[in-house]
């Protein structure tokens, strides 16, 4: 099975999510554009897993605490030489400190990340060709209050998104207790080889 840990948006975000994509494609010669319901943000690829460590999974994601927080999706961007192009969004701490929590505890319990720094995007399209150059977008976003452990198949050459799990049990956190929330995950990740090279 391959898996992923992820933030999906509601009705209003992914609607403006799909208007971007839309304006994408209508300035795009060809590319694979996602569809409405597989715009989401990723905490964490997982990959490739036996479904027997499903389990093992949705234990950890219970385990992860997050206290309700703005994602706010901000510019458009490229990777892969232009080809991929994706909605960003601001790396709030709030953001970057859970993704970093649950990394680390997928790490601890020996599944394998790929390390790399996380960018947080949503996918817009794949192989895309086109003259367009990122424009500028007005900023938009939703609180979040879940996290999903999501399962991703290639189904008749259609890629389907199906969520497993949920944790929506957020935490209304004070300033005060987040302050030390925080600094404790920091002191976490400073031992964690996965943010070595942040
Ligand atoms: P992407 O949209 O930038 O490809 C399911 O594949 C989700 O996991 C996608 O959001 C994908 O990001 C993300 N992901 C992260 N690392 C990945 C990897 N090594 N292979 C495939 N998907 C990955």
């Amino acid at each position: 099975m391959r898996l992923f840990i992820a933030i999906n948006f509601n009705d209003n975000t992914r609607s403006r999510l799909f208007d971007l994509r839309n304006k994408l494609r209508s300035r795009s010669e060809s590319g694979n554009f996602s569809l409405p319901e597989n715009l989401h943000l990723t905490l964490a690829f997982i990959g490739e897993i036996s479904p027997k460590k499903v389990d093992i999974i949705e234990t950890i994601l219970e385990t992860v605490t997050f206290s309700s927080f703005e994602a706010t999706i901000n510019r458009l961007g490229t990777f892969s030489r232009g080809t991929l192009w994706y909605a960003g969004l601001h790396g709030h701490k709030p953001l970057i400190l859970l993704q970093r929590e649950i990394e680390y505890k997928l790490a601890l319990c020996g599944f394998e990340m790929d390390g790399r720094k996380y960018k947080p995007h949503v996918t817009l399209g794949r192989k895309v060709l086109t003259e367009a150059v990122p424009w500028e977008i007005e900023p938009f976003g939703e609180t979040v209050t879940a996290i999903d452990l999501m399962k991703s198949e290639q189904i008749g050459g259609k890629l389907i998104y199906t969520t497993l799990h949920t944790n929506d049990k957020y935490e209304l956190l004070c300033d005060e207790d987040y302050a030390k929330y925080s600094e404790i995950l920091y002191k976490l990740n400073n031992i964690n080889p996965i943010n070595s090279e942040e």
